[in-house]
């Protein structure tokens, strides 16, 4: 069943370093999502351990720890058909050396620790993420249209 959701994307601080920005955001845009929400953030330690309670125990945390919180990130909610499970088939594998062309990680990355991108994995966790980056009055509704570009300049 296809059903309007909202994902969580975090631009890492490997993307933001290498100015990637905008063609990360644009894949999103360019796909047919709308963005709902957006904004540039620190992630300290204690939200680190929180976003990433899955792999708290791994031998790799340490690092991933010192490099999400080394530098800004860009939090963004996306809005469209099954954004959950289209992001993550744009996003590509966690091992960007494997992603195939054409995926975000794909094009822009071959590691997989500085990986350009987070995407939530599942309906449940989208839910769970939006809410540990966004406070409902950061998110916003509103309609897409072309009327701008017939406004008069007069
Ligand atoms: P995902 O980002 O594709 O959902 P997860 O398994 O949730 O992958 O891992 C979260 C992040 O942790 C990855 O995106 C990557 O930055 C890092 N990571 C995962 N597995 C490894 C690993 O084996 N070595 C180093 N870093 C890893
Ligand atoms: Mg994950």
């Amino acid at each position: 069943m296809t059903m309007k959701e909202r994902t969580l994307l975090l631009i890492k601080p490997d993307a933001v370093q290498r100015g990637l920005i905008g063609d990360v955001i644009t894949r999103f845009e360019h796909k047919g999502f709308k963005i709902v929400g957006m904004k540039m953030l620190h992630m300290g330690k204690e939200l680190s351990k929180e976003h990433y309670a899955h792999l708290v125990s791994k031998p790799f945390y340490p690092d991933l720890e010192k490099f999400m919180t080394s530098q800004p990130i860009v939090a963004v909610v996306i809005e469209g058909k099954d954004a959950v499970e289209v992001t993550r088939l744009i996003v590509g594998p966690t091992n960007a050396s494997k992603a195939p062309g054409g995926t975000v990680r794909g094009d822009f990355s071959n590691s997989t620790s500085r990986n350009v991108i987070h995407a939530s994995d599942s309906k449940e966790t989208a839910v769970k993420e939006i809410g540990r980056f966004f406070r409902p009055n950061e998110l916003f509704e509103y309609e897409l249209n072309d009327a701008f570009l017939y406004a008069s300049d007069e």
